[in-house]
């Protein structure tokens, strides 16, 4: 049964209010995940969006979901046609969905209904600066994240922009959820190492998985 994929006998460490890492919680169901998103991927092709004020992202990305979000100088928004297809998004594969509902669970958002997914891909060099998740409608559902491959310097921030972040060292397999007071904490990624991951290769592939 799929669920046995999921290692949620961890117990999830708190790391702020509402906010909390799983280690490894995706860990064996890893190589299915990776093997969704390279069938998502191949659909809605990675690219790199550009911000509202014209700066080129230094991260890949595409989405799966019903709704995905996206960056140009209009502004953030989530919708449901991809801009370079013209399409619908790729359907949110299921072992993706699963396991991002039971990572929520887990930390007690146990009503979370993920209708997009944004995929992440970070080649050597690439970061994310200090920002909140807030073009979403309804902050009260939780935010579910999932690493995989080269591992990368998590940075969580406070509820304001000049909070010394702290750090969380994230690895294949790592699940951070935060939700509640956490919601619209400030948090972003360090520059990506050179690596060799096996079953990614030289890049950190990020799932940020929310309701639009
Ligand atoms: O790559 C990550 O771990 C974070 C991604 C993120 O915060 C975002 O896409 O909003
Ligand atoms: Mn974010």
């Amino acid at each position: 049964m799929q669920d046995d994929l999921f290692t949620g006998n961890n117990q999830p460490q708190q790391f702020g209010a509402t906010a909390y890492y799983l280690p490894g919680f995706v860990e064996q169901s890893a190589p299915s995940i990776i093997e969704a998103v390279r069938s998502c991927v191949r659909q809605a092709p990675l690219r790199h969006f550009s911000t509202p004020g014209g700066r080129k992202m230094s991260v890949l990305s595409s989405n799966c979901g019903e709704y995905g979000w996206v960056s140009d100088n209009k502004g953030y928004r989530y919708q449901q046609l991809d801009p370079v297809t013209e399409r619908p998004w790729p359907e949110m594969p299921q072992v993706i969905k699963k396991a991002a509902i039971a990572a929520a669970k887990d930390c007690g958002f146990s009503q979370f209904e993920p209708d997009a997914c944004l995929i992440n891909v970070y080649s050597t060099g690439a970061a994310m600066g200090l920002h909140q998740d807030k073009d979403e409608s309804d902050f009260s559902q939780p935010i579910v994240s999932f690493s995989f491959g080269l591992p990368v310097t998590f940075l969580w921030g406070g509820s304001r922009r000049t909070t010394k972040p702290a750090k969380i060292e994230l690895k294949h397999g790592d699940v951070l959820v935060w939700g509640g007071e956490s919601r619209l904490h400030f948090h972003g990624v360090k520059a990506l190492a050179e690596g060799h991951h096996t079953l990614t290769s030289n890049v950190r592939i990020n799932l940020t998985l929310r309701k639009r």
